[in-house]
């Protein structure tokens, strides 16, 4: 059966993708968003019991960025965590009766791959730049947020690159229009970063406060205390600017404007020993206390509907 606690390649994921999927019929349904700049497919894993009844959602990505391998290990053990607990009168299982999870467990698919064949640090997109010799965009740069101005480059060589336009990148392109096209059911949005240890709201491209901003303090502060709760590693908490850097184009906050009022972005272990090379023997441990922290949310979240 399949390891959890072992990074997978692009392949390993797109079959167990469908074979989770296919052998858990009554609570699993696979969706294809869109196809990647190198034409793979875009995956979307709908997670819930079936009621008959359209549920309230709550999206969550995996994979922005490449080379932040722990990300989609979460997406997937969360998908896991689904199925193990099936029936088990669990938070998670309550939860799955009344609402959707909403994953995608690698959204940057064309990155993933060259993170695994070429360069283990690679961030980006891998789309061609007019006029330069630099591939990709900077997915969580791209979206319709104050696009391209704090914290984004405009030069293609640069891992913050903007992109040439708006949601030029078809795989930020494909979130987005999903989420557009399902926003009356999606009530929070998470995506999944590593690493830093921090729990962020909007707003990260102004200081400027996001209206709920108490309330987000509140949530995301209980939702680290969660997280710490089962091994007590240390986490942060607060807005992306005040928090980490005034950054524009990210996803948290276009979301949040959109009207999606709980936007959480998760920077998973570790604080910089192993970075982005977090070993394999952390996976279980993180991928833990993490859910915690997705079960709490998710479980305020229905709570405040
Ligand atoms: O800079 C980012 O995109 C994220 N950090 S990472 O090290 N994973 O690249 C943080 C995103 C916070 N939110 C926004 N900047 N909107
Ligand atoms: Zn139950
Ligand atoms: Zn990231």
């Amino acid at each position: 059966s399949y390891d959890y606690e072992s990074y997978h390649n692009w392949d390993q994921i797109e079959s167990w993708i469908a074979t989770i999927a296919n052998k858990n019929p009554n609570l699993i349904s696979r969706l294809k968003i869109g196809q990647s700049y190198e034409g793979r497919d875009i995956y979307l894993l709908r997670v819930g019991k079936r009621t008959g009844s359209p549920k309230p959602a709550i999206f969550m990505d995996c994979g922005i960025h490449a080379r932040e391998w722990i990300s989609p290990a979460f997406c997937q053990w969360f998908v896991k965590e689904a199925v193990r607990t099936h029936g088990t009168d669990s938070l998670l299982d309550c939860l799955l009766n009344e609402l959707d999870f909403l994953v995608i467990p690698v959204l940057n698919v064309d990155g993933y791959v060259y993170s695994w064949t070429e360069d283990r640090l690679w961030r980006k997109t891998r789309s061609r730049n007019f006029n330069s010799v630099c591939v990709g965009t900077d997915p969580n740069r791209n979206f319709n947020a104050q696009w391209c101005a704090n914290g984004s480059s405009n030069n293609p060589c640069s891992d913050v690159y903007c992109g040439p336009l708006v949601e030029s990148e078809k795989e930020v392109k494909a979130v987005a229009d999903f989420i557009r096209n399902h926003s009356s059911i999606i009530k929070a949005y998470l995506t999944v970063h590593s690493y830093s240890q921090k729990c962020l709201f909007p707003y990260s491209y102004t200081y400027s406060l996001a209206y709920n901003h108490n309330e987000l303090a509140n949530l995301a502060q209980n939702a680290v205390l969660a997280l710490q709760s089962l091994y007590g590693t240390p986490y942060t908490f607060g807005s992306g600017s005040s928090s980490l850097y005034l950054a524009s184009g990210g996803s948290d906050d276009w979301a949040y404007d959109l009207g999606i009022k709980y936007s959480f972005t998760f920077e998973l272990r570790d604080t910089g020993k192993y970075g982005f090379l977090l070993p394999e023997s952390q996976i279980r441990s993180t991928c833990e206390e993490t859910m915690l922290a997705i079960n709490y949310i998710a479980n305020y979240v229905l709570n405040h509907l």
